[in-house]
């Protein structure tokens, strides 16, 4: 026991355990090996956190915007000292490569808390001026938020709804999940030791059923920002409408990546690689099927699998890493089972299909699946239109742009896609045609804050991202006053 770390709740700026001596084992999924356990906490350990958020919000609401942004600029100093820490962190309860740790989600949380300071000191409010009377348009906290955030980038999504909630003025209750707990308990000391206000950010770890239901249906609990599964997303709505809540939804993606017969297919190669399995395929955002044109359709494949099966897929601690292990035993059984269905469903593996080969001895138990390629699934198979989230691709050739969009299309996710062409004008008037809410053209989460991001159908509900972020923790409350 004495290796495990036990973390527990912070509410109203201090460490408490929770109400029940119930906990929740956090596995290393490079070898299966038991890491941490945190507190199974329960309906009364989110009251405790939204009795505190609700105390705090009366001081925290009077600070101005720009004295609120300068807390966030202490809070991204302070974690910034500890970036290292994040990285090793995450990358140790993830089973991401140390070198993606480093440069996503330990920079970019930094980078979050910064960029919102900035949003905030810059912030203006609109005046619409009529021939006789003046409108103000003020912008006040929605009161406490719940967020609520998924495994596979951490801290990157957490400080991406916890800067521009507090920048706002809300205070709020954070619930990461029971999978990753560990660097959420890491921006806690940091907002410790910065000395934000207490209340203002309380963070209760739980599964989604004793924590995260009772959250989402709090009666003070005024808005959810919840980035997870469908189905559960599904279930967060249901239980935030009894009470109007304001509610934010960023669920799953099943995003094509369309290349073009004019692509330069070696200049492009790496990015379409990064696109297909960063994190191991396990960011909402990857392109899972690839829609190639058929007049390149086999040299396409010949340069992609090239590539792919020289991916170096091992320890995450090792530098030189590039895809490590899926995040649990049932994420990796879910993988595998997809697999499964694509060879019933009438598809090729044409490289990966299980665990990698030569994984290390220190490494059996881990939860690994090696890039995998499938060729020759119909567009509208089970494979090719629900979301696996893990390091597969399905491969699909089409014959005109109107057919790739057709395909693009033919998933009930919406959330992003990307386009590859030598004619980015072609390829800028196709994004317009697909139903998602992020497209990009030659390139793949190529990130602006100041953007929308955000999907449709069932690939979520709201906008984030930069004035986005700050309209939804927001009321926008208008003031007319005549002359
Ligand atoms: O996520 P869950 P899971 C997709 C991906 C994955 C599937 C399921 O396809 O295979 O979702 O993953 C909390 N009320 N994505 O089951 O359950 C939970 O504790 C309130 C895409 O791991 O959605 C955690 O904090 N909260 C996604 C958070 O919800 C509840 C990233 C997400 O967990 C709850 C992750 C409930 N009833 C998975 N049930 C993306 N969009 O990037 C669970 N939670």
């Amino acid at each position: 026991m004495s290796d495990i770390i036990e973390l527990s709740n912070f509410i109203n700026g201090e460490w408490r355990p929770a109400y029940c001596d119930h906990w929740i084992d956090d596995f290393s999924p490079a070898n299966g090996a038991q890491i941490a356990r945190i507190p199974c906490s329960s309906g009364e350990d989110i009251d405790a956190a939204v009795e505190a958020a609700l105390d705090a919000a009366e001081g925290w609401r009077n600070l101005s915007i720009t004295e609120r942004a300068e807390w966030l600029e202490k809070i991204a100093d302070a974690l910034e000292n500890r970036a290292e820490e994040v990285a090793q962190l995450e990358s140790l309860d993830t089973g991401k490569p140390i070198s993606l740790a480093r440069s996503v989600d330990a920079a970019r949380s930094v980078a979050n808390f910064r960029f919102f300071a900035e949003q905030g000191r810059n912030f203006d409010s609109e005046i619409f001026e009529m021939s006789d009377a003046t409108n103000r348009v003020v912008y006040k906290p929605v009161g406490v938020a719940g967020l609520i955030t998924p495994w596979n980038l951490p801290l990157y999504l957490l400080s991406w709804k916890v800067a521009p909630a507090i920048l706002m003025g809300n205070t709020v209750v954070a619930k990461p999940s029971e999978m990753t707990p560990m660097t959420a308990s890491l921006l806690a000391e940091v907002i410790e030791d910065v000395g934000l206000p207490k209340g203002v950010f309380n963070l209760v770890h739980g599964n989604g059923l004793d924590a995260g239901a009772p959250l989402t249906s709090h009666p003070d609990v005024n808005l959810i920002s919840f980035t997870g599964g469908t189905t559960t997303g599904r279930e967060v709505a249901k239980s935030a409408s009894s009470g109007f809540k304001k509610l934010s939804l960023e669920l799953g993606g099943k995003n094509a990546t369309i290349i073009r017969a004019d692509v330069d297919i070696e200049a492009m190669m790496p990015s379409i690689v990064r696109a297909s399995f960063l994190n191991q395929g396990q960011v909402c955002l990857c392109g899972s099927r690839i829609l190639i044109h058929e007049s390149i359709y086999d040299s396409f494949i010949d340069a992609f699998l090239n590539t792919v099966s020289n991916m170096v897929v091992g320890d995450p601690a090792d530098e030189h890493t590039e895809l490590g292990a899926l995040i649990s035993a049932a994420h990796r059984d879910k993988v595998l089972s997809y697999i499964d269905l694509a060879e019933e469903e009438g598809g090729d593996i044409l490289c990966g299909g299980g665990a990698p080969v030569g994984i290390p001895e220190a490494f059996q138990e881990g939860y690994w699946v090696s890039p995998t390629v499938i060729d020759g699934l119909p567009p509208d198979s089970r494979c090719a239109t629900e979301e696996i989230f893990g390091p597969v691709v399905t491969l699909h050739p089409f014959s005109d742009d109107q057919e790739a969009i057709e395909i693009a299309n033919m998933t009930d996710y919406g959330l992003a896609g990307s386009i590859w062409t030598a004619d980015s004008d072609a390829g800028s008037a196709m994004a317009e045609q697909i139903d998602s809410g992020m497209i990009w053209v030659n390139c793949w989460l190529h990130r602006d804050l100041r953007v929308p991001f955000g999907g449709v159908k069932n690939s979520g509900v709201g906008r984030e991202g930069g004035r986005w972020s700050l309209g939804f923790f927001s009321e926008a409350i208008n003031i007319c006053v005549k002359h």
